[in-house]
């Protein structure tokens, strides 16, 4: 399942206690050694949206515990650091301080939470007033964090349009994806990417009227649009009412955020090889000035040309 949301408890590990403990007689003083330090929490940043997928059902990542110190001034271990795959485009935020982190790409581990620092064994205590202190110290608790995590994919390219209007079926031409395709609507349920040459292209669940309120599946996915670079509106030619469809996917969009019609935009008159030329014809007038192009999964050239056209 395509996880895009998740709430969890990020936590260092606690620093291990020093120890108590005293050489056998007859040398009796002090020789209890220190804890070790708890691990840290990294965040390691990668490039796989699907990643929070292996977070599902968890409510907590931490790192080891530092080991108590043990006697004969031995160190405990200090405990094993973390590393929570977390994928370009989250959005980290610190449930208690609103603090929030941006996964950009290039960033590679990050230092999250901070292992607690081990407690002092009593040989570091010995004094000459106190040959035989009887205490030592606890280990210091790791920094914990509760956060929530925001997926935004990012991808260079956005398709959106109406469902069955051919979305998934264009990825996988000018993909390597193997998107699910159906004759009905909402074949698709979560968003699928695919590389075009080094451009992505992001294909989502299709958009009904209503959508930006929670029609369809639509206000879920909404949010992965934000971050594309540009539009790829896909209109099907056996359409009765292109410019309907075209309209109403729109205005989805600018219900749900006003930026998102701002963004370039290609038009995309899909399955052409349902419509005469005459009615192709038509549809494009009917997009006045709107850069559109005409495409067929079974058109070898019409998608070769469009490959060219999105990876420039
Ligand atoms: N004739 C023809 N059929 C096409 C073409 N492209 C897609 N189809 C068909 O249209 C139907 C819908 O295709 P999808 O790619 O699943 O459409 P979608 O927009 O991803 O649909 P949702 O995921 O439901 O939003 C399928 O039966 C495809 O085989 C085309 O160029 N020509
Ligand atoms: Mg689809």
């Amino acid at each position: 399942m395509f996880i895009d949301e998740l709430e969890i408890t990020l936590k260092a590990g606690h620093g291990g206690a020093g120890k108590v403990s005293f050489y056998r007689p007859p040398m009796r003083g002090p020789d209890g050694g220190n804890g070790g330090k708890g691990g840290d929490l990294y965040i390691k940043v990668v490039d796989d949206p699907g990643i929070l997928a292996r977070l599902s059902g968890k409510k907590l990542v931490e790192a080891q515990n530092g080991v108590m110190g043990q006697g004969n001034r031995k160190f405990g271990l200090d405990g094993q650091d973390k590393d929570i795959l977390l994928p370009v485009g989250a959005l980290i935020k610190d449930l208690n301080t609103g603090e929030e982190l941006e996964l950009k790409k290039g960033d590679d581990r990050i230092l999250f939470c901070k292992g607690g620092l081990g407690g002092r064994g009593n040989y570091e205590f010995k004094s000459s007033r106190n040959t035989t202190p009887e205490y030592a110290q606890s280990g210091l608790p790791g920094e914990e964090k509760a956060v929530s995590i925001t997926l935004r994919l990012i991808a260079d390219y956005g398709l959106v349009g109406l469902p069955n209007s051919g979305k998934s079926s264009l990825l996988n031409e000018l993909t390597s994806a193997q998107a699910k395709i159906g004759d009905y609507p909402f074949t698709t349920l979560e968003p699928n990417l695919g590389a075009c040459g080094k451009k992505i292209i992001a294909d989502i669940p299709g958009l009904i009227e209503g959508a930006s309120s929670g029609k369809g599946l639509g206000v879920n996915f909404l949010k992965h649009i934000e971050k594309v670079q540009s539009l790829l509106h896909t209109v099907a030619a056996d359409s009765q009412d292109p410019l309907q469809d075209y309209e109403t996917v729109r205005n989805e969009l600018k219900s749900y955020n006003p930026e998102l019609i701002k963004k370039s935009e290609l038009i995309l008159i899909t399955k052409t090889d349902l419509g005469d030329k005459n009615r192709l014809k038509e549809i494009k007038k009917l997009f006045k000035k709107k850069k559109v192009v005409e495409v067929s999964i079974y058109d070898y050239d019409s998608i070769e040309k469009l490959k060219d056209l999105l990876r420039s």
